[in-house]
């Protein structure tokens, strides 16, 4: 657990010095029509946090297993609206959002990492592979479409 703290941290203080160096042209410009932008990629990855913090917290009370539910990211991408919004904003609520995750996985009790949850009638999984997989799936993000010019 101590390491994804680390990469969390590492991401949050490390992101936002990256993009001062990406024009905010460049920042908005959707590869083609039909793909996001790197502002909107920043957008998903809000939506991810926002969605993967409510799982963190409810899977530490709630009847278990923890029934996970999908967002259709397309959707979230779109009516969230991140494309019109200054980038700042979209930055700001990034770095804010990974702050708070990163504040309530280090008070995540080392006994309840192996609480589990799943979506319907799917294979279970525990929390501390939960909280992996956002931190890859961020890191996918951040190094294939975000960070490369
Ligand atoms: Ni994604």
């Amino acid at each position: 657990m101590q390491n994804i703290i680390e990469r969390l941290q590492f991401w949050v203080n490390e992101v936002p010095g990256e993009f001062r160096q990406i024009s905010e042209i460049e920042i908005s410009q959707r590869p083609t029509p039909q793909k996001w932008s790197k502002k909107e990629v920043l957008g998903h990855l809000c939506d991810s946090a926002i969605n993967n913090l409510e799982r963190f917290i409810k899977i530490q009370y709630d009847k278990q297993p923890l029934v996970l539910t999908s967002y259709d990211q397309v959707h979230w991408v779109k009516i969230q609206g991140y494309q019109e919004l200054p980038f700042d904003e979209v930055l700001n609520l990034w770095v804010s959002l990974n702050k708070k995750i990163i504040h309530v996985i280090k008070n995540i009790p080392d006994e309840k990492l192996t609480l589990q949850c799943g979506f319907e009638n799917n294979q279970l999984m525990t929390l501390q592979w939960l909280i992996q997989d956002y931190l890859e799936h961020m890191e996918h993000h951040l190094k294939k479409q975000i960070l490369t010019t």
